[in-house]
């Protein structure tokens, strides 16, 4: 991370937990860089996360107000946050299983009631920290922990859910697309109501190692090479779509 951000990290920390090459220690740069540009104050925000390596990304990481929550409740201790001072900027930072598997409920239900939150779900595809498991945003086929032949269900596209459930503001990007990336986060942390991002990033220690996917920088070329607009994907068919990530506002 560079040096001009290093007043948002909690006195002490020196180095990450993440893995090497791990895209949760990108991301985290990246919501650091939107909050710095939006010149926000962090005394005013809360950071709320679940369990997992993404839960780690504000708590202990962050200088500012963060509640580490139980796995699965992240959105309603941020509901509950938000409730007791309306007037905190609340920003809830976990994985796709803490935020879409355990939490899934709370996922669509904060969407639903339109709670004025901004949500950062990081997509790595699997359960990181529990060793790789199969989760609900597992590609068909994929081998995980726990799919040894292969993942034989339909992952769960966030951004439509979400956008369903009535979210104010939907956007997708990897961590590949830093500039992107940065400009949704700001975007949706001046925007009111619930506003979703889903982060595709790399995690190259358990789904990246099982599926064979090479190291780091592999893993971030393939992620590169599969991320294509919303606009280009609506003139492909649903066979060239197949490995693609759609990215966007949504
Ligand atoms: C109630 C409960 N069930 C299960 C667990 C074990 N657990 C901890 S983190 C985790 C999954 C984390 O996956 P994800 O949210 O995708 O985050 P990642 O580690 O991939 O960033 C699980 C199952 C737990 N801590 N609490
Ligand atoms: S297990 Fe995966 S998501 Fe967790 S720190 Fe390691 S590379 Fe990152």
């Amino acid at each position: 991370m560079v040096r001009e951000l290093e007043k948002y990290l909690r006195p002490g920390i020196g180095v990450t937990t993440y893995c090497p090459g791990c895209g949760e220690a990108i991301l985290m740069g990246l919501i650091l860089r939107a909050i710095d540009e939006l010149q926000l104050n962090m005394d005013d925000m809360l950071f709320v996360s679940g369990i997992g390596c993404a839960a780690w990304i504000p708590s202990p990481h962050f200088h500012a107000d963060t509640l580490h929550t139980l796995h699965g409740r992240t959105i309603a201790f941020a509901t509950g946050a938000k409730m007791a001072n309306p007037k905190l900027k609340v920003m809830v930072i976990s994985g796709d299983g803490d935020l879409s598997d355990i939490g899934g409920n709370h996922l669509i239900h904060g969407a639903r009631r339109n709670m004025d939150m901004t949500v950062i779900c990081a997509n790595n595809m699997n359960y990181g920290m529990t060793g790789g498991q199969v989760c609900s945003t597992t590609p068909r086929g994929a081998l995980t922990m726990t799919t040894h032949q292969g993942n034989p269900f339909r992952p769960f596209d966030l951004c439509r859910l979400v956008k369903a459930a009535g979210a104010a503001y939907v956007a997708r990007y990897a961590v590949t697309q830093p500039m992107a990336m940065i400009r949704s986060i700001k975007k949706a942390l001046q925007t009111e109501g619930f506003t979703f991002i889903e982060a595709i990033t790399p995690c190259p220690v358990q789904f990246g190692r099982r599926n064979r996917l090479g190291n780091p920088a592999d893993m971030l070329k393939d992620i590169m090479a599969r991320c294509i607009p919303e606009e280009q994907a609506e003139q492909l068919t649903a066979e060239e779509l197949k490995d693609k990530i759609i990215t966007g506002e949504l």
